[in-house]
């Protein structure tokens, strides 16, 4: 396994919008992996492959507190969305910024697994807000961008200082 590095807002490469995987092989489960590993190191409780420069439909998330829930999103589809909760998000790519954001209160997903096995699965709470966080990643969306442009500037600001003062 590996730790992959992990893209930087505002790095452009995180704009890309990610392909289907048309192709279940053993290199994609390689990648999941490498991502879920890079995921629990951060630590984080999600990850999209954008996020580490692939950009093909592929999502890990692990909303549990033991790190034994690991779950596998791959072409991830929203067949239903119901309700509106406002929750504080976070991203391993916008490090130190947490925001209130809008989403729906309940998503139904459809995916395959990582042997290539279609599923349906109803999400709620945090689970939800992830899969949703994580959908945007494979559409080149960062949560920040649902904030008005001024806070987007002071994060951008916060960002660059913060990196002048560790580099
Ligand atoms: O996409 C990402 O960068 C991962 C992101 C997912 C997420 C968090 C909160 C709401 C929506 C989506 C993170 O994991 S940020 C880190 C984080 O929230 C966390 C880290 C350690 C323990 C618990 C939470
Ligand atoms: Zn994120």
């Amino acid at each position: 396994m590996a730790i992959l590095p992990i893209l930087q807002y505002p790095d452009e490469r995180l704009h890309k919008v990610a392909k289907k995987v048309e192709n279940v092989d053993g290199s994609i489960r390689k990648l999941v992996k490498d991502m879920a590993e890079t995921m629990y190191t951060a630590p984080g409780i999600g990850l999209a492959a954008t996020q580490v420069d692939r950009h093909i439909r592929l999502i890990v998330i692990d909303v549990s507190e033991t790190h034994d829930d690991l779950r596998v999103f791959i072409n991830p589809e929203l067949l239903k969305t119901e309700g509106k909760e406002e929750h504080e998000e976070g991203c391993l790519s916008v490090p130190g910024i947490y925001e209130k954001i809008n989403r729906a209160e309940r998503v139904t997903v459809r995916a395959l697994d990582e042997n290539g096995k279609e599923f349906t699965l109803d999400a709620e709470g945090l689970l939800a807000v992830c899969i949703q966080h994580e959908m945007d990643h494979l559409l080149g969306k960062v949560f920040v961008e649902y904030l008005s442009h001024l806070k987007q500037t002071r994060i951008r600001a916060k960002l660059k200082k913060h990196r002048r003062e560790i580099l």
